[in-house]
């Protein structure tokens, strides 16, 4: 953002330059020329002068892409990198081109911050109490260890804690085999990714967090993208949240016609690549502008006829009118009264929406006539505006906009979800990787704690906790219960100390406990506050495997690029010498080879067929079979194992007008009561009595604010919070400002933070609005000094035009590093700023939290990309 590559043209030009090439379509201020150079250009031949061979190799994070990798190996070295070339670029058929990111995955395997034997924190002895000296966890020194020595002390460690506190003694965020047979462990959940869509919306209709497969998807097929004569963006950014192909399905309709309208508090690069026209918005007050639309379509309605699709609502909903309440109501009262101001004497309006959203009531009347039923309008949403406090009803009040206008089941409508992978691109999934039969491992702990909340229990020794789900989205009628004290923290394949809102009191929960453990590649922050550090392969160094996530055209495969470096192993590995270690059987977790898992995911690969049935894809010879170290049946397929490696797996050919289409909720409005959704009424439930007797279960704070049905619900934190006495438009706090977490292209969250190319490439910065800056007399560059109530950090300035005044940008995911004098974070980690303050459901409202920003006095930070790594190999 403050890049000085790039000159600037007027500043809309340039700004529209620097999203672009965040979009990944250039990579400008990236060092390591060669490389890189080599990486960009998919042309490049095999030169076998050179004997290289290229390798498929993995892209393994949760990213929203799916593309495809490919390195070209020169003893035991990368000498290049390129993406798909495997075939040429269609719309129909299109490459899977990869990122910038997916080319830094060298710096990831071979980076000179890897950690390659086992780490012990010096200060730590076993045995917990004093022994731990907990305080220093962060501030300690390391030394390296043997194996023999590492798992011998963490396994005793983890038997004696599991033998004075039982299973419930153990913390651990990720779904953990090996923690299942060593002890049991209780589990943290959070919203995360969906927000206020984790809460059970299948109560009103929707399929999980609104994200279906195939019949269940509500989004439609992609070629469908091109029919709708307008598409509003909600809170969505594919162009950064699902790099690789989606971006160019949008495009690709925005070519044919198509219009773009993007409601976002940034004017982000998706919006300024489909020349969209930008709603500007707060962040958390999008419902204010949903009832302001529903209020506008119900005048326009009324005045001249031919907005709202009354058949539609009738026939598909519960809970708009009073002629539509479902049977099972237990207030008599509907949306639409809601919004003429029946029962609280407000109508809302524009005009009372304004100061909330900060959206002109000329837009909202305009949106209100695009989304009229006689326009073809896909309004595709994506979970940002979610991830707020006071969020809890946006979904329905989405579906119900997108009913008013009768926007689903038909070519051309959709109101749907647009995330990760299959951003715009719904259906059944094409092909689908098979999964390797393994032990089943049960956690005999079921509670479920509140992610923000297990910091105080853990800082406590325990205490009281409301269990109201075991795992993500699967929540029930609360089970009170009292935990004793958590004496292990163990990190696996999450970054929760980095990913989890209350990130300062969650330092100080690490700093309390007898043991923490980390299976880490890097110092991460997971580690960095770990007693011992287990060093872990990455993909490269692994047998090969499918980043098969949910892209329904492309499932990547990859294999083996390296042997481990260092002193490195598999997860698998580490988990069986942990299990030996405590005196039980590895077999009880892990039964087979990581080789024989690899076969038996290649073997149940599937592919459609052109009845409509999944197919077996992979050719496999008994000589293939013993290729893989593998036994199992030779089996007929329609590609070969020497094709699936290298074509780096299969991509299913698709056409215009093939048998693959798709149409969210088709099957549901084509006839309702054969094909009634899952709801109690079996249709979409506007009022929803099951969703709001589960959520008011909870007792969370707050709940006595909601109804049914959806209402303005003034959030624990939120846009009303940057007021003194919490009243818009009074005198404004010490917070003045509204911070929110965009997803950033520099990291997959927490991943790729420590990559050179990427920290140079990307500066991380805050977002300020200009006439924020200058009102405040910042510059772009200047270091500002950023503050919530819950605490610190610094970050330069990138000042912006294309972002709404009030709003500040701090992207998600950067490594914490407090400087322990001051207490201020030097990285800009959004977390550190956030605290755990919640209501309604739950839900961990990252993009509604308040912060101040003023000029920084002191020493000016530097580019990230000029620190030290936080550790070195050597
Ligand atoms: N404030 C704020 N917080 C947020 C968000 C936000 O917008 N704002 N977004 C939220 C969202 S949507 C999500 S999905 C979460 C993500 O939260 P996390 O899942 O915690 O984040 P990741 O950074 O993906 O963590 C993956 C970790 O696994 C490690 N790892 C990778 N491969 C392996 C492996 O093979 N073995 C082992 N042992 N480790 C491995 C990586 O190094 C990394 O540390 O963050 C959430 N947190
Ligand atoms: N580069 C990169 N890509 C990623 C990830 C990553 O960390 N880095 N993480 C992946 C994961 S797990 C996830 S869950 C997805 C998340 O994907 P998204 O939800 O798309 O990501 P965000 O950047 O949080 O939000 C998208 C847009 O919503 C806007 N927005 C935020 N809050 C609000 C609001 O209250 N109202 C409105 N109207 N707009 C709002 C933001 O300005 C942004 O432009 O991204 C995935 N892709
Ligand atoms: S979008 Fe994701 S999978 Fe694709 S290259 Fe980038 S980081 Fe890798
Ligand atoms: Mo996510």
């Amino acid at each position: 953002m403050n890049s000085n590559n790039i000159s600037r043209r007027g500043f809309l030009g340039a700004s529209v330059a620097v999203m672009a090439g965040a979009a990944g379509l250039t990579a400008a201020g990236c060092s390591a020329e060669s490389s890189l150079e080599a990486a960009g250009k998919h042309e490049l031949p095999v030169d076998p002068a050179k004997g290289g061979e290229w390798i498929s190799a993995a892209c393994w994070h949760n990213c929203g892409g799916r593309c495809m990798n490919k390195v070209m190996v020169k003893d035991g070295a990368v000498v290049r990198q390129k993406t798909d070339d495997t075939h040429e670029d269609s719309i129909e058929y299109p490459q899977q081109r990869g990122c910038v990111r997916g080319k830094t995955q060298q710096q990831q395997c071979f980076g000179a911050d890897r950690i390659l034997h086992p780490l012990k924190r010096k200060g730590w002895q076993p045995g917990g109490g004093e022994k731990s000296n907990g305080q220093m966890r962060g501030k300690d020194e390391w030394e390296v260890i043997s194996w023999d020595e590492a798992i011998k002390l963490a396994s005793e460690e983890i038997k004696r804690i599991s033998d004075e506190y039982g299973p419930t003694g153990f913390y651990c965020k990720a779904n953990n085999t090996t923690l299942n047979v060593l002890s049991g462990y209780v589990r943290g959940w959070d919203t995360t990714s969906h927000g206020t869509y984790t809460l059970d919306v299948t109560k009103m209709g929707l399929p999980t967090t609104d994200c279906g497969t195939g019949d269940a998807d509500t989004a439609n097929d992609r070629f469908d993208l091109e029919n709708a004569e307008y598409i509003i963006m909600w809170s969505s950014n594919p162009a950064w949240s699902a790099a690789g192909t989606p971006i160019n399905y949008w495009m690709a309709a925005r070519d044919k016609g198509t219009k773009f309208v993007s409601i976002d508090p940034l004017y982000n690069a998706s919006a300024q690549m489909l020349d969209a026209e930008w709603v500007p918005v707060r962040t958390g007050t999008d419902m204010a502008l949903m009832f302001a639309i529903a209020y506008e379509m119900l005048r326009l309605d009324e005045e001249k006829g031919g907005i709202i699709d009354w058949d539609f609502i009738h026939k598909y909903t519960v809970g708009f009118d009073s002629e539509s309440m479902p049977e099972d109501k237990t207030i008599d009262e509907n949306l639409k009264d809601y919004i003429l101001g029946e029962y609280d004497g407000t109508p809302k309006t524009p005009e009372w929406a304004e100061p909330i959203c900060g959206v002109k009531p000329e837009q909202v009347t305009e949106l209100a006539q695009i989304m009229a039923k006689s326009n073809k309008v896909m309004i595709l949403h994506n979970y940002g505006m979610a991830r707020c406090n006071g969020a809890e009803m946006l979904p329905q009040l989405l579906i119900a906009l997108g009913a008013m206008g009768g926007h689903m089941g038909k070519s051309g409508h959709a109101t749907a979800s647009a995330y990760h992978a299959n951003a715009g691109n719904g259906g059944a999934r094409l092909i689908s990787a098979g999964a390797a039969k393994m032990p089943k491992t049960t956690n005999p702990v079921t509670t479920g704690v509140r992610q923000p909340q297990m910091y105080e229990i853990i800082k406590n020794g325990g205490g009281h906790t409301q269990d109201v789900s075991n795992a993500y989205g699967s929540f029930h009628k609360p089970n009170p219960t009292e935990l004793g004290p958590i004496k292990c923290i163990y990190h696996m394949t999450d970054a929760v100390l980095q990913t989890s809102l209350n990130q300062k009191e969650g330092i100080e929960a690490h700093r309390a406990v007898d043991f923490v453990l980390t299976l880490a590649q890097f110092m991460t922050t997971n580690a960095r506050y770990s007693d011992i550090i287990l060093p872990v392969t990455t993909e490269w160094e692994r047998c090969g495997g499918f980043g098969d996530y949910n892209n329904r055209e492309y499932l990547p495969f990859y294999t083996r690029v390296t042997q481990p470096l260092g002193e490195a192993k598999t997860d698998q590995e580490i988990g069986e010498l942990l299990i030996a270690g405590v005196g039980k059987d590895p077999k009880l977790a892990y039964g087979k080879t990581e080789d024989q898992q690899l076969y038996e995911k290649i073997a149940g690969c599937k592919v459609m067929g052109d009845d409509g049935k999944m197919k077996t894809l992979v050719t496999l010879t008994a000589d293939d079979i013993k290729s893989l170290n593998a036994e199992g049946t030779p089996q007929e397929g329609i590609i070969t194992l020497k094709e699936l490696k290298e074509n780096g797996g299969y991509q299913f050919p698709r056409k215009r007008g093939d048998k693959h289409g798709h149409i969210g909720y088709q099957k549901f409005v084509d006839d309702p009561e054969a094909n009634p959704l899952k709801s109690k009424s079996g249709k979409l439930e506007i009022y929803c009595q099951a969703r709001y007797d589960l959520m008011a279960s909870f007792g969370f704070p707050g709940i006595e604010q909601y109804k049914p049905y959806p209402t303005y619900v003034v959030p624990c934190t939120g846009y009303e919070s940057t007021f003194k006495d919490g009243k818009i438009g009074g005198e404004k706090g010490e917070y003045p400002f509204l911070m929110f977490n965009p997803h950033y292209l520099r990291r997959s969250h927490t991943v790729f933070d420590n990559c050179p190319w990427l920290r140079e490439a990307w500066a991380n910065p805050v977002f300020l609005a200009r006439s924020d800056a200058e009102s405040l007399g910042i510059k772009d560059g200047d270091t500002v000094l950023l503050s919530s109530p819950y605490g610190k950090g610094l970050r330069n300035a990138a000042v912006m035009d294309v972002l709404m005044p009030g709003m500040v940008g701090v992207p998600h995911g950067a490594w914490v590093d407090v400087d322990e004098e001051t207490g201020i974070d030097m990285a800009g980690s959004d977390n550190y700023l956030i605290g755990s303050e919640y209501s309604g459901m739950g839900v961990s409202g990252y993009n509604n939290q308040i912060c101040n920003v003023e000029k920084y006095t002191g020493a000016p930070l530097g580019r990230d990309c000029d620190k030290p790594a936080r550790w070195s190999a050597n």
